[in-house]
């Protein structure tokens, strides 16, 4: 199946419901398959084009001539690019689980290269996609421990990042990876390191590939190394064909400009064992993934991962009524068990701290002001129905800075009710639950 066209039979159907201009093109795409390599270049030349020309528009200023004549033509194409591939990749596009594939699902697939809005597929499930960089941080690696040689790219909204940030903090890093912040909005360029341009109104823009001025929001810290308005930028830096979605956490090696990985459940194994040797002794015996509780933790990771972790967005993101309740009745039972886990108990995994905690941590900490809600994660919340489990988290998030002082309720809030209109059109941030977290 080429990238541009649409498989036979669901064509038709198909073509009905475009406009004029999306439906020549795809007749003409499915005629003469040579277009597809044409279209693609297009496609990978407008992608360029934003990436490398990311403008800045203050709020309230009209479009600058520069801009609309670049606009005039560069969306035309990534548009109407835009608009053919979503239908591709909602029945073509596979996604993935963590680690790799899931059964069912197999690698990243191009066809995901522009609708990043698209969330679910086309039965209404939602998958996430294998990350691309795989590389790692170890001592006489390619990428060894070394002090001010790297860039972790986060949200803090994110949960997966939100585990890089946490290990970053427990293990002592700071001096060897920086942390660069995205802004909370994410809009259907992906990550900004700006809000979005709003209309006079204050409304939401309809425009894509620009970005505003600075609003203000705490903890942004733009792009220090290149200045850039995208996440995307740094993808396309690295590999100008890159294909994946733009996701964060991104570790950046600034010495040999790529990035080393964007696997947050990799990059906190490594974080965890390979700068031992240059830290001071109490940050060094800090060990999140012990020898012992091995085998319980990587058993742990997966059900958590699959249910939890996931099963929040994959609860939130499904399209249909059986697509949700399959994945809310499962979050629920493993809730449940986890609930069971706690009892009596300080943490997930053996009687110490370890990336059990933290990747469970940045789900719990999210759940009641956000999943309860915007993903409709209602069979209770953690504070009303999970004593232990609210227990659990109220202890690290007071107790340990670690998790404080990574944990910002105004990114997390900000980023999921107002980047995703097709649960919340509105955009309309809640205001409670009030407090974000108990207090002990
Ligand atoms: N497997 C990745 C998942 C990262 C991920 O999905 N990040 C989300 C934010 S929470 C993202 O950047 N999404 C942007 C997109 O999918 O376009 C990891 O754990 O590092």
């Amino acid at each position: 199946m080429s990238a541009g066209c649409l498989r036979r039979g669901r064509d038709d159907q198909h073509l009905a419901s475009l406009d004029p201009l999306d439906s020549l093109s795809l007749r003409v795409c499915m005629l003469t398959r040579t277009c597809t390599s044409l279209y693609s270049s297009a496609t990978t030349t407008a992608r360029r084009s934003l990436a490398r020309t990311p403008l800045v528009r203050s709020p309230s200023s009209p479009l600058p001539s520069v801009i609309a004549s670049r606009f005039s033509a560069t969306p035309l194409i990534f548009q109407h690019t835009s608009r053919t591939l979503t239908t591709h990749s909602r029945s073509l596009a596979p996604m993935a689980g963590e680690h790799g594939a899931h059964e069912g699902e197999s690698k990243a697939a191009a066809g995901n290269k522009q609708d990043i809005t698209a969330w679910a597929s086309k039965d209404g499930q939602f998958r996430r996609q294998v990350s691309t960089f795989r590389d790692k941080i170890e001592v006489g690696g390619k990428y060894p421990p070394e002090e001010g040689r790297y860039m972790l790219y986060v949200s803090l909204a994110c949960p997966w990042a939100h585990r890089t940030l946490i290990v970053r903090k427990l293990k002592g890093l700071e001096k060897f990876i920086d942390v660069a912040v995205v802004h909370a909005h994410m809009g259907a360029l992906g990550w900004s390191f700006y809000p979005p341009v709003r209309d006079q109104d204050g409304g939401w823009p309809k425009t894509q590939g620009e970005v505003g001025e600075p609003d203000g929001l705490a903890e942004v810290t733009g792009d220090p190394l290149y200045k850039s308005k995208f996440l995307r930028e740094l993808y396309f830096r690295v590999d100008p064909d890159y294909s994946g979605r733009f996701t964060v956490p991104v570790l950046w090696d600034k010495k040999t400009e790529s990035i080393v990985n964007n696997e947050s459940s990799e990059i906190i194994r490594f974080m965890n064992s390979e700068f031992n040797s240059l830290l001071d002794e109490e940050h060094a015996k800090v060990d999140l993934y012990p020898e012992a509780l091995r085998s319980e933790i990587d058993d742990q990771n997966k059900w958590v991962y699959d249910t939890v972790n996931n099963g929040v967005y994959r609860s939130g993101f499904a399209t249909t009524q059986q697509a949700y309740e399959d994945n809310v009745v499962p979050l629920f039972k493993s809730l449940d068990r986890l609930e069971k886990m706690l009892e009596g108990k300080q943490f997930i995994a053996g009687d110490q701290l370890t990336e059990a905690d933290v990747r469970l941590y940045t789900t719990i900490i999210r759940f009641d002001p956000v999943y309860y809600s915007h993903f409709k994660t209602n069979i209770g919340t953690i504070r009303h129905r999970y004593p232990n489990l609210n227990a659990w988290q109220k202890r690290l998030y007071w107790q340990n800075d670690a998790f404080k002082s990574t944990t910002n309720f105004d990114h997390i809030k900000r980023h999921y009710f107002e980047s995703h209109p097709q649960i919340n059109p509105t955009r309309v941030v809640p205001v409670g639950p009030q407090p974000h977290i108990e207090h002990l």
